[in-house]
């Protein structure tokens, strides 16, 4: 038995493209929810940015997070982050991040800036993995360069992904465009994203909607919420 669930209410159009979605097919997103792009002593607090606007999804994502798991969505977390040598940090993203004051590898409150294990790489408690839930752990923007998430979804049948996380007009984005170009199905769920600045989390989902869903759709988490509501066992 399958549960099935959609469509839901988005922008530019009710998603996903082929009618409904099932839960063995969709894969729920969490990308970076972690200490250094919202927590205090962070990368992007020690950048300067208001951390309200990174954390504006939190607790949405929280919610949703718990909708998806009862609905037998997977759920699939990814973590930006170094070496400790800093080996796999290309120089220029390194020079730029000594250019704004918050070198990655240098040592703050949240430990060493963007490097794996150290507190600040941390996924933030309210949204953190379960044991088994997959965890993607990526050197750059997207969450398909330098990993293996495409050979995983491909092994597990899922062709749908639902996108949380941060931040909207970086990493959220980035990992839409390739999971796009890979020919899944993206949905971002507006109130689960943030970005360091509102402009651009506008922008960012503006883009989106363009050409008729030129990376897929937008909608709220409650219209998600919605279409499990609606779900049906065949
Ligand atoms: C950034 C990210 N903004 N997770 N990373 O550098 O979006």
């Amino acid at each position: 038995m399958t549960s099935r669930f959609g469509p839901v209410a988005a922008t530019p159009y009710a998603w996903p493209f082929d009618g409904t979605f099932s839960a063995q097919s969709t894969a729920l997103l969490c990308i970076d929810w972690q200490v250094d792009f919202c927590g205090v002593g962070g990368y992007v607090d020690r950048m300067g940015y208001d951390l309200t606007l990174t954390r504006r999804g939190l607790a949405p994502t929280a919610r949703i997070l718990g909708s998806a798991r009862a609905a037998g969505l997977q759920v699939i977390h990814t973590r930006e982050g170094h070496r400790a040598d800093l080996s796999d940090c290309p120089p220029n993203k390194l020079w730029r991040s000594q250019q704004i004051g918050a070198e990655i590898g240098s040592s703050g409150p949240g430990g060493r800036i963007l490097v794996r294990g150290e507190p600040g790489w941390q996924i933030v408690p309210e949204v953190a993995p379960l044991v088994g839930e997959i965890v993607i752990d990526k050197p750059g923007k997207g969450a398909f360069y330098g990993t293996d998430l495409d050979v995983i979804l491909r092994t597990r049948g899922i062709t749908h992904l639902i996108l949380t996380g941060i931040t909207t007009d970086v990493c959220v984005h980035t990992t839409m465009r390739e999971a796009n170009d890979r020919g899944y199905e993206c949905l971002l769920l507006s109130d689960c994203t943030g970005a360091t600045d509102h402009g651009n989390y506008e922008a960012a989902l503006k883009m989106i909607t363009m050409q008729g869903g030129v990376f897929g759709a937008v909608a709220e988490s409650s219209a998600l919420d919605d279409a499990f509501g609606k779900g049906s066992a065949r």
